[in-house]
């Protein structure tokens, strides 16, 4: 008998419906489930451990220990996790200060994002960054922007770069829906329209810009039809499921790797906790926030959906929390046991001529 399985975004990361004949499973199909198990654990444990390391984060903040702003993730792991599933690792990432989770995948261990948030030495911007801006240009993650809509022409001057360069490579370039009113936006898409750059604008839409809902502050909610404003598409999709931000963004990506310019794509998601580490949320429900919390978290759903499917089983999930545990609990500890930068490192990254810097 051969069954039809439901299983959708396997393997190759393309949506696909794909058959399994159940007496004579051959080694292919076998390979193939493997396949989807590493690579669905592998999300699974990306976002895990995304959040376990917001966790610890909260939890020292609230001590004391971190100092500067903080905007947490949780509730949003899965738009991260998809976009770096989708990117190469020669593609380009460019985010907003909501950063943790694209550090996370890009390559920076939690031991050097927590180091980081600490003001540590050996933090993932030396300690001299923190929270929002944390960049490892090695691997072309670019950071980390605290100013909204301040990375939009960065990253459009990247793409022209790599048109101009006639290189193989895409930018992501991440925003939160606040910043699709500002000035930097419409000049970003305009320019990126022109000269039919490789570049890929999400949005990941929250439903609010501090406490400020989408409603009040944009003329149109659909953020992804600003696009149209300068002739090329746009897409909304669920950003609380990882296959779908990723095949979503892979497409886009496609799409401007072979030549056919900028996509704007808007990842409708929620944040479980408030915008930064200070905001009693006066502007949303209780209700609210618990119905998206005990429906919607991306990684509740995603694990119903591979027992479901049974891509891979309770036992892999406890041996992942346990993983996540011990990769946390040794973050913490380096974080805490790292010195700080030295003063006599203080100029170092400073972008001015020697003599422009008055020295004490
Ligand atoms: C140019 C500018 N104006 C105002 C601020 C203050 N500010 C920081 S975050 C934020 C809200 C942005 O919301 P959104 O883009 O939806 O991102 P989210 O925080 O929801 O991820 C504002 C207004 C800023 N950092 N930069
Ligand atoms: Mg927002």
């Amino acid at each position: 008998m051969t069954t039809t399985s439901e299983i959708k975004g396997s393997a190759n990361g393309t949506s696909k419906v794909f058959e399994v004949n159940d007496h004579e499973q051959t080694n292919y199909a076998v390979q193939e489930k493997e396949y989807d198990r590493q690579l669905n654990l592998g999300y699974y444990r990306q976002m895990v451990a995304v959040r376990r390391m917001e966790e610890k984060s909260a939890e020292a903040y609230t001590q004391g220990k971190i100092g500067g702003f903080m905007h947490l993730y949780i509730g949003q792991e899965a738009v991260a996790t998809g976009v770096n599933a989708a990117l190469r690792p020669t593609d380009h990432l460019v985010t907003h200060y909501r950063d943790h989770g694209y550090a996370y995948g890009k390559g920076c261990s939690m031991a050097e994002i927590l180091a980081e948030l600490w003001g540590k030495s050996t933090g993932v911007s030396a300690g001299r960054g923190g929270s929002m801006h944390l960049a490892r240009t090695k691997n072309h993650f670019w950071g980390g922007y605290a100013i909204v809509g301040g990375h939009l022409p960065l990253a459009t001057g990247i793409a022209h770069s790599i048109k101009y360069r006639d290189l193989d490579e895409v930018v992501v370039c991440v925003m939160g829906e606040g910043s699709t009113n500002i000035g930097m936006f419409h000049e970003s898409l305009n320019i990126a329209a022109l000269w039919n750059l490789p570049i890929v604008y999400l949005v990941e839409n929250n439903l609010f810009g501090m406490g400020t809902a989408v409603a009040t502050h944009s003329s149109i909610t659909e953020i992804n039809q600003k696009s149209r404003a300068y002739g090329f598409p746009g897409d909304r999709f669920d950003g609380m499921d990882v296959w779908t931000v990723r095949d979503h963004v892979k497409t886009a990506i496609e799409r401007a790797r072979e030549g056919g310019g900028p996509t704007l794509l808007e990842a409708m998601t929620y944040r479980f906790r408030g915008h930064s580490m200070a905001d009693a949320q006066l502007y949303r429900s209780k209700q609210d926030i618990e119905e998206w919390r005990s429906t919607r978290d991306p990684i509740e759903t995603f694990a119903q959906k591979m027992l479901k499917y049974n891509i891979f089983t309770a036992a892999d999930m406890e041996q992942v929390t346990a993983d996540v545990e011990a990769e946390a609990e040794a973050a913490v500890k380096f974080a805490e046991e790292s010195p700080f930068p030295t003063q006599e490192s203080l100029y170092e990254g400073v972008f001015a001529p020697d003599d422009y810097v008055r020295k004490a």
